[in-house]
């Protein structure tokens, strides 16, 4: 490891509304897909933690789940964890939807924000989409609002702006020792990774509410002979009715998620997979809390 000397490291918190971009730049952070992107709402529901190395610091990125007005106990979960990775680490990293601006999801997370005590960042992303008189005055208004040391204004879909940020980050995590091994890009395990793959599927092809009543487990990663690895899932729903949606006529819906998962899995994987995904009912898996172990959520207790 080239660590040796005035090394820096630290934990950069990625906060802000639900489909903000949050999970998309981690991925253009890091360069690779370590968490799931998708066009709907609340798809991210735990801390993921993306790593990369610029100049002599090593940066630690953490996902976090949106932030809005939670009614349901996942929902709960998810709003606590997301301020909980906030308070823990070393920077934290506001980002707001350059096109949305300061709507309602966005004030209430300034109006807390106060209670964050580390140093804070405000991004400015999707400026791909947004002309830039309109950047500079919510620049302005969102300043105005809560102290930030920096803006930045970013594409995280187009990865402009990315290495500007990821300079200035190097330049301010606190000094010391590189927390894992140089190349290393994500600590969550294949296995985890290759069921956030399968719900990511889950949410591009189901409609309206049914993502969000589905949530996916690996219960087997093997590997074989010459390298293939056979994994096993299971995607819980809610209800029969929701179990035949999944499945779809002649079960042509879970073949195609299927077969968009493998590809991808197979790629982070880089070898050859045999994947299996079976649809169990679980009526209120919502609160039961195994299921939130298996995400990485504390379950609440209301
Ligand atoms: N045009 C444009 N779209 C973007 C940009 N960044 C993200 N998106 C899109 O915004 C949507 C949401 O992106 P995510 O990265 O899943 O957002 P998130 O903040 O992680 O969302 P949650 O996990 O639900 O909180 C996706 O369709 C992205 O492709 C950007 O810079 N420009
Ligand atoms: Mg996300």
């Amino acid at each position: 490891m080239d660590n040796k000397g005035d090394t820096r490291c630290g934990f950069v918190a990625l906060i802000g509304a639900p489909n903000a971009g949050k999970s998309t730049l981690l991925n253009a952070l890091v360069g690779s897909k370590v968490t799931i992107v998708s066009r709907k709402v609340q798809t991210t529901r735990a801390l993921i933690r993306g790593i990369t190395v610029e100049d002599d610091a090593q940066l630690i990125f953490v996902d976090t789940p949106g932030i809005f007005a939670p009614r349901r106990r996942l929902d709960r979960a998810m709003v606590t964890t997301a301020w909980g990775g906030a308070h823990d680490a070393d920077l934290v990293a506001l980002l707001i939807d350059a096109r949305k601006g300061l709507d309602e999801e966005a004030e209430a997370i300034l109006q807390r924000l106060d209670e964050v005590k580390q140093p804070k960042l405000l991004i400015l992303n999707k400026i791909d989409l947004v002309a830039k008189e309109a950047l500079l005055s919510l620049a302005k208004t969102a300043n105005d609002k809560a102290a930030f040391e920096a803006t930045f204004m970013i594409s995280a879909l187009k990865s402009e702006g990315v290495g500007d940020l990821k300079r200035w980050l190097a330049g301010r995590v606190p000094a010391g020792p590189w927390l894992y091994p140089a190349d290393q890009m994500s600590d969550a395990p294949l296995r985890q990774l290759a069921a956030e793959i399968t719900r990511e599927k889950l949410f591009e092809r189901l409609h309206q509410e049914l993502p969000y009543h589905s949530t996916v487990e690996t219960d087997v990663w093997k590997e074989l002979r010459k390298g293939d690895i056979r994994i096993e899932q299971t995607i819980y729903v809610e209800r029969e009715s929701q179990r035949k949606i999944v499945l779809g006529k002649g079960g042509q819906t879970i073949k195609a998620i299927g077969e968009a998962a493998r590809k991808d899995i197979a790629e982070i994987a880089d070898a050859k997979v045999h994947l299996f995904l079976f649809v169990k009912v679980r009526e209120g898996w919502g609160e039961d809390p195994e299921r939130y172990r298996a995400m990485g959520l504390e379950f609440p207790k209301e």
